[in-house]
């Protein structure tokens, strides 16, 4: 068995080491294996004083995930009654925090009576991500340590805080510079508290206040910022319980409320996408012996919104970045945007003065392709035009180095017909970044035909250094994430032809959990570029005359979105308002187009616009294009505002059943006549899933 534990003597102290690669994650084992470790101190008269620490690895990323939805999180000891059973020991009991303490990671170090931390470690409380509440301890011990509002705060964001901040709070008693023994200076402190009478830990007693009212406030506030999400609401009910409850009721009240939370469709979908995105990066024929071009140097072609925004990522991590221009002025007003972007920055106190000159600097303006001669990597961001692209990449194979990657950030166009003008077309990849490029996490990687592995791996590896979260497509019309917003958008248009409006149309989807219905965000991105995207495919769309024939037309009369005022909404300053005149013009329409209009029922909304969703998905599964559905989920989740405690579009699908979407499809296709003929075609794939009996989407 390997060895969990390392369990050394100091003279009068026991140092205990957790070292359960990768992360320590406290699964059964480990759990046993510190359970015993610690009687063994505790019960030898010799040890004084117990250090926890992590044995060259980080302190602890909390509960063994992967766990949760098996008996083994509860097998004994189960982590909240060791965490009870640590608390009880009578001498110091210091955490060595180094690297992380989340989680139960950090609920162990809360049952400890000291803790000591490198300046650098993180510590956190995310349960909350995985549609969880802490559940040993942490919603008790945590608000008895540092107040209920610094507490609610780290608990209901779920985000990790540096120890200083930590120590500023109180959470942390000692702090260890980055560069210092950790150790040591734990076994320092350790003998210091010899020398002092053991103070209590967190109180038995409810801490009080803040009271009723504090809570009521906090819930509505929470419906109201978080709508649909259960785990925040039962972040609140355990930390009332700690107001109002001794510390052993508050914690039976917590397990109470962890297992309602463990066993809830919200928790499973999170989880499911916390392993999504570690998988995702798992690409078959590349592994870590693939090797990796260096990346010192970027280019970025465009100075707009997304090449600016693409520049500021690689700026951001602290790697030179050539902007390229062809208009002095164009690139003038790129370089001014970028500096505007960083002093709002500045102005919320995100960046200091100091970093947003030294940012700057790392950005450098130029109109000559000859400047990109040294580039590693160049990103194209110009119009989404393939001509013009092509255009582009023949320039580059001039001037490149050799070895250099050559990425194209388009969100439609055909990866191999762009790096079929080049000589090297091995070197070419697609990097469809997500609009504000600077902010959204997604990244699409295009693998096209000829893409070397040593390629993608790189690119795979630099898109997580600039912090992206990475998922790899194959080659075809709009990607994993814009192909499937087209049958998406194609059913809630149709639906305003046939009698929805589209705010009734975006109600549903908003109520559904999506950050934005369909037309307020092609009124975001601009219903002119909407036009152009469908202009290079009218031929393989003639077939159908009311195809997006609504936005179609809201393009001739000059109404492209929100930059125009005007959309599939009016706009009043930011205020969004609905518009009879766009429900006029979906009634002409349809007399044009011989569609009969009728009410419509908020569930064929939902029915028709997810279900086309999810069989797009499951379409481009079966197709290839993307790897496994938790690609898909990552896609939709991370760039599309699908909500990610319903797990994406596809995990989304199991959870109201395959044979229900397909009898779905099946059912509307019929309805629908001419037009359900045309487009409602179940996915082979989904036929194929519910024949077998399978309720998980995977290839068949
Ligand atoms: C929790 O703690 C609940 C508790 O409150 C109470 C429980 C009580 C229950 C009992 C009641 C009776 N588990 O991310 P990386 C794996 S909930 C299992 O690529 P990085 C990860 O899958 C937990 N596995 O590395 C990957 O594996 P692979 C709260 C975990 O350096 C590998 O480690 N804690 C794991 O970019 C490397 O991960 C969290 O939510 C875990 N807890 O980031 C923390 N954590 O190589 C979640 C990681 O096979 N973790 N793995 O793919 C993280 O945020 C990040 O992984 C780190 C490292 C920042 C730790």
């Amino acid at each position: 068995m390997l060895q969990l534990i390392d369990y050394r003597r100091d003279h009068e102290l026991a140092l205990i080491g957790l070292c359960h690669s990768p992360v320590n994650a406290l699964g059964h084992e480990l759990r046993q294996a510190l359970a015993s470790a610690c009687q063994q101190a505790a019960g030898d008269p010799a040890v004084r004083a117990i250090i926890l620490h992590g044995q060259q690895l980080s302190f602890s990323a909390g509960a063994d995930i992967g766990e949760f939805g098996t008996p083994l999180t509860w097998q004994a000891p189960a982590l909240p009654q060791l965490l009870d059973d640590l608390a009880r020991i009578d001498k110091p009991l210091l955490a060595a925090i180094d690297g992380v303490a989340l989680g139960g990671g950090l609920e162990l170090a809360l049952a400890c009576s000291h803790r000591i931390a490198r300046a650098d470690a993180r510590l956190g409380l995310p349960e909350v991500r995985l549609g969880l509440l802490p559940g040993a301890g942490g919603t008790q011990r945590l608000p008895r340590l540092v107040g209920v509002e610094a507490a609610l705060e780290m608990m209901l964001d779920g985000q990790p805080l540096d120890a200083r901040k930590g120590h500023a709070l109180g959470l942390v008693d000692r702090l260890v510079e980055p560069d210092a023994d950790l150790l040591a200076q734990a076994c320092g402190f350790a003998r210091e508290l010899l020398d002092t009478p053991l103070p209590a830990r967190p109180a038995q007693s409810p801490l009080g206040e803040p009271g009723n009212d504090f809570f009521r406030l906090q819930e509505a506030q929470l419906a109201a910022r978080k709508p649909g999400q259960e785990a925040p609401q039962r972040v609140l009910a355990a930390v009332r319980a700690a107001c109002e409850l001794a510390l052993p009721e508050g914690l039976a009240r917590e397990q109470e409320l962890f297992r309602q939370a463990l066993a809830s469709p919200q928790a499973t979908a999170l989880r499911h996408q916390f392993f999504a995105e570690r998988e995702a990066l798992k690409i078959p024929g590349i592994d870590a012996a693939t090797p990796l071009r260096e990346i010192a140097r970027v280019a970025v072609i465009g100075a707009g919104t997304m090449g600016g925004g693409i520049a500021m990522n690689f700026v951001n991590a602290g790697i030179p970045v050539t902007l390229l221009e062809v208009k002095p002025e164009a690139l003038d007003r790129g370089l001014a945007q970028i500096r505007k972007n960083y002093e709002i920055s500045l102005k919320r106190g995100k960046l200091s003065p100091a970093q947003l000159e030294q940012r700057m600097t790392l950005l450098r303006g130029t109109l000559d392709y000859a400047d990109l001669a040294d580039a590693d990597l160049v990103i194209e961001a110009v119009f989404e035009n393939l001509t013009i692209k092509q255009t582009v990449f023949r320039t580059l194979d001039e001037v490149c180095k050799p070895g250099a990657i050559l990425a194209s950030n388009t969100s439609t166009l055909d990866v191999d017909q762009i790096a079929a003008v080049t000589r090297r077309p091995r070197d070419v990849v697609g990097l469809h970044f997500f609009s504000p490029a600077n902010v959204m996490r997604l990244l699409e990687v295009v693998r096209g035909r000829e893409t070397a592995p040593d390629v993608l791996a790189t690119t795979l590896r630099i898109a997580k250094r600039i912090g992206k979260l990475p998922v790899v497509s194959g080659v075809c019309f709009g990607f994993i994430g814009n192909r499937m917003l087209e049958p998406y958008a194609r059913e809630a248009h149709r639906l305003v032809l046939e009698g929805a409006s589209p705010a009734q149309v975006d109600r549903v989807l908003t109520g559904l959990g999506l950050a934005m219905g369909v037309f307020a965000m092609y009124d975001l991105a601009g219903i002119d570029i909407g036009y152009l995207v469908r202009e290079a495919r009218r031929g393989e769309i003639a077939h159908d005359p009311g195809y997006f024939r609504l936005a179609d037309e809201l393009y001739a009369q000059g109404r492209y979105g929100q930059k125009t005022a005007r959309g599939f909404y009016r706009y009043e300053g930011r205020e969004r308002l609905e518009d009879p005149e766009v429900v006029q013009i979906a009634e002409r329409l349809a007399g044009e187009l011989g569609i009969r209009r009728r009410a419509i029922g908020d569930q064929e909304i939902h029915d028709r616009c997810l279900f086309m969703l999810i069989n797009e998905g499951i379409q481009l599964l079966d197709e290839g294009i993307a790897l496994r559905s938790g690609d898909v989920d990552l896609v939709w989740i991370n760039g599309y505002g699908f909500p990610a405690w319903r797990g994406g579009p596809l995990h989304y699908a199991e959870h109201l059943g395959l044979a229900e979407v397909l009898g779905g499809i099946r059912a509307y296709r019929e309805q629908l006549g001419a037009y359900g003929e045309m487009w409602l075609q179940p996915a082979p794939l989904l036929e194929r899933l519910v024949a077998a009996g399978k309720t998980r989407i995977e290839a068949c």
